[in-house]
Parts: C-alpha cells; sequence; structure tokens
C-alpha cells in the first residue's frame, strides 16, 4: 500500500513489552534501560512511555522509516562484519560472518521490541549486520529483508524457520511411514505462500515396488512440479538430488523420520548429522533433528536440515484461498454456476464435474476437501472464541 510522504519520517511505531516490564516497582527510566544493554546515542529513536499504569505493556517509539516504513537505526557499520545466520536458538544465534568466522552472536534489544513477535526476531537463514564484541562474541545490530521463507504455524502465531532460500524439497517417504500426498499438498502451499519453489522428493523407494509409484510421480509432474524418488539404501535419485541442490539454498521439510537428515548425510559425505530410527510400532520417527541448521555444501550451495513436524497446520491461509494453490482447477472453475462456488456440497460444479470426468485427480480433489473442510472448522471455533 502507498503510504503517504508524511508519514515517511517519524512514523509512530506501538510496540509491545514482553519481558522487563513490571517486575520491579520503580519508576520507568528507560534511558537507563537501554543503556544497560546498548548505546542509546546510536539509536534514532526516542521513546516515551505510553498509558500510565506500571501495567502499561506498550510504549511508542517515535522512529525514523525509510521509504518501506522500515525502521532505521543509526549503526556505524565500519565496526560491523556482515553474516549469516546459520542457527538461532531463542536469541542465541551462530553467525558465520564475511571473514569466514563463526561467532556466537545475541540480539539487539531494540530488534527484538520492534519484531512483532520476538520468536521471529532473527531466525536461520538470515542475513545480518553484526559487532564483533571480542574473541567469538557478537551482537547482531541490524536483520536485512527477508525474502523466501518457510514458516510453520505453532500456537496461532507464525513460525519462520528460516529465511533466503530458493527452494523447499519436500520429503515423503513411499513406506515407512505410509505416502499421504494430502501432506505433500500442504507443503505445496507452504512452499508457494513462502514464495520458493519446491521440490517433492520421495524417499525410502528401496521399500517399495517402484511401479506402485509411477501414478502419483505423474501426477505431480503432469501438474508442473518437479518430482524425485530417492533412497539413501539403494542410491536411487541421489546423483539427481545433488544437482538439484548444486549453487541454490534449499530447506528440506518433512515430518520425522521421513529421512531429512540422512539425505543430507547421503549427498554431502562431509555432513556428519545425526539420524533416528522408525519407531516400527506407530511408524513415526523420533524428533531427532532439535534445530534448524544451515549447511554449507562442499559442491557449491546451502542446505538446511529442520526438525520434523508433527503437524502441518498452514499459516494464513483461508479457505477461499486454497481453490487457487490447486492450479489445475482453474480451468473449470468458470464452468461453476454459482461465482462463490466452494466445490463442495453445490450443484452445477465444473471441478466436481471434472472430477468424475477424471480430469482432476481424485485424490488431489480429496486433499482440498480436507484443507477447506478443517480451515472452516478452525475459522468456526476461532470465532467463537
Ligand atoms: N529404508 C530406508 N530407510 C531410510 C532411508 N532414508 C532414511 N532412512 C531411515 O529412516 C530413519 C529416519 O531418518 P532421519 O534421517 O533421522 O529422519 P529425519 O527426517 O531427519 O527425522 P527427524 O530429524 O526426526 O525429523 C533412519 O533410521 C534412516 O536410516 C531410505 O532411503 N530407505
Ligand atoms: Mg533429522
Ligand atoms: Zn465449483
Amino acid at each position: 500500500m502507498a503510504r503517504k510522504k508524511s508519514d515517511k519520517k517519524g512514523r509512530k511505531v506501538r510496540v509491545e513489552f514482553r519481558k522487563n516490564r513490571g517486575k520491579k516497582n520503580r519508576k520507568r527510566d528507560f534511558t537507563r534501560e537501554l543503556n544497560a544493554g546498548e548505546n542509546i546515542d546510536d539509536l534514532k529513536v526516542s521513546e516515551r512511555v505510553s498509558g500510565k499504569s506500571d501495567q502499561s505493556r506498550y510504549r511508542t517509539i517515535i522512529a525514523e522509516t525509510d521509504d518501506e516504513g522500515e525502521l532505521l537505526l543509526d549503526i556505524d557499520e565500519s565496526e560491523c562484519l556482515h553474516g549469516r545466520v546459520l542457527s538461532a536458538i531463542g536469541l542465541n544465534c551462530t553467525v558465520e560472518g564475511e571473514d569466514g568466522k563463526q561467532y556466537l552472536c545475541t540480539v539487539r534489544r531494540v530488534l527484538r521490541t520492534l519484531s512483532r513477535d520476538a520468536r521471529n526476531a532473527v531466525v536461520a537463514g538470515d542475513r545480518v549486520l553484526f559487532r564483533p564484541e571480542g574473541g567469538d562474541q557478537g551482537m547482531i545490530e541490524r536483520v536485512e529483508t527477508r525474502k523466501g521463507v518457510l514458516s510453520r504455524t505453532s500456537n496461532n502465531r507464525e513460525h519462520i524457520i528460516v529465511s533466503n532460500i530458493d527452494q523447499v524439497l519436500i520429503v515423503v517417504t513411499a513406506d515407512q511411514p505410509a505416502l499421504k500426498t494430502n501432506l505433500i499438498d500442504r507443503f505445496l502451499i507452504s512452499a508457494e505462500k513462502g514464495e520458493t519453489e519446491a521440490i517433492i522428493c520421495i524417499n525410502k523407494v528401496d521399500l517399495i515396488d517402484p511401479v506402485q509409484l509411477q501414478p502419483i510421480l505423474g501426477m505431480y509432474a503432469q501438474l508442473g512440479y518437479r518430482v524425485i524418488a530417492t533412497s539413501i539404501v539403494d542410491r536411487t535419485g541421489i546423483d539427481e538430488l545433488r544437482k538439484l541442490l548444486k549453487g541454490t539454498q534449499t530447506v528440506l521439510t518433512g515430518q520425522s523420520g521421513v529421512g531429512k537428515s540422512s539425505l543430507i548425510n547421503e549427498i554431502a559425505p562431509s555432513i556428519d548429522l545425526e539420524t533416528g530410527e522408525v519407531s516400527q510400532l506407530h511408524m513415526k520417527g523420533k524428533h531427532t533433528t532439535r534445530t534448524t541448521q544451515l549447511l554449507q555444501l562442499d559442491f557449491g550451495g546451502w542446505v538446511v536440515d529442520t526438525p520434523g513436524i508433527r503437524q502441518l497446520e498452514l499459516w494464513d491461509v483461508i479457505p477461499e484461498e486454497i481453490e487457487g494453490f490447486f492450479i489445475e482447477f482453474r480451468p473449470y472453475v468458470t464452468f461453476c454456476k454459482f461465482p462463490n462456488c466452494s466445490h463442495t456440497h453445490e450443484t452445477g460444479c465444473g471441478v466436481k464435474a471434472a472430477v468424475e470426468n477424471r480430469a482432476i485427480s481424485e485424490m488431489r480433489y480429496e486433499s482440498y476437501l480436507r484443507m477447506v473442510d478443517e480451515d472452516f472448522v478452525k475459522a468456526d471455533s476461532a470465532e467463537k472464541r
């Protein structure tokens, strides 16, 4: 949205306080508080308390903003290094500096305060400007604009898993656990939302007769998605996977136990990630990988290992939006009798007719139905709250 010129500078920003509020019964002294963690002089920010009570959890900051509305913090760049966040556990980040060294960095308080959600203030993959503070320590001063993210939803909030990635490798299994195309369809939407390319990787193909996979491989290929079948046991597709990852930034996502870490170990033998068995009773992984980690590939590019997901809830997708992600529905939607047809219960539905005529795969349509259904249920219960 275009912002009026007069709004550009001195924009008021209301930020929520989380920690450090109302703990001690003392007078507010923001200058002292800021000084404790950082130097106020290097901030083009003035602030004042908004709300009189000690319980106030908001303050208003008047800060200079650029054309995009991003806050401008006055940082002496000559003292700083550029870097990439390799992993972020809470606010403790491992950053690879432009000097090739790794630094353990914390996050400047103003970045945490200004971030809408402290959890996403700095995430793995971020390109940052940081100030070395002696030894291998540092302080992150600025986070560059993110491009290409992988997000998940937790507790009804967006949780950015990794930023600045080109593609998402959606890892599912031919078996152990059994293949669920519904999950692939969700991952495809999540990749598109994050403005990244998606590659579907069906791993553990050694466990089945490859002929069984053909319909699924064919279906996604026909929709225009890249699909690859892999196995770390008989090495099917490993060279092809290596080629797909070379020179790009790829994040592996999928349920626990599908073999994300195993695949990374296989394509880059210099990387030695921990892997875990799949429980034979429940056919579920054991959540072996605990943190998101960027790893440099010796043949060029970066690969990101992530913890397996328990359940994929799409972030920020409304039911009406879902059909737009099922690209093969598009030509048939125009034949629906009702302009706001949800393609579920309506008569004269072009999409349903196409499913009957096998022009749209039943598997994909089922998957669509499950997604709109779940989303309506979710939206409904949210309204009632
Ligand atoms: N048969 C077979 N087993 C595989 C293959 N790839 C991985 N596995 C096994 O699957 C299990 C899980 O592998 P991991 O690499 O730990 O899975 P992950 O996706 O990283 O799991 P989390 O870290 O828990 O999210 C291990 O026992 C692997 O040996 C494969 O291609 N074929
Ligand atoms: Mg793992
Ligand atoms: Zn319809």
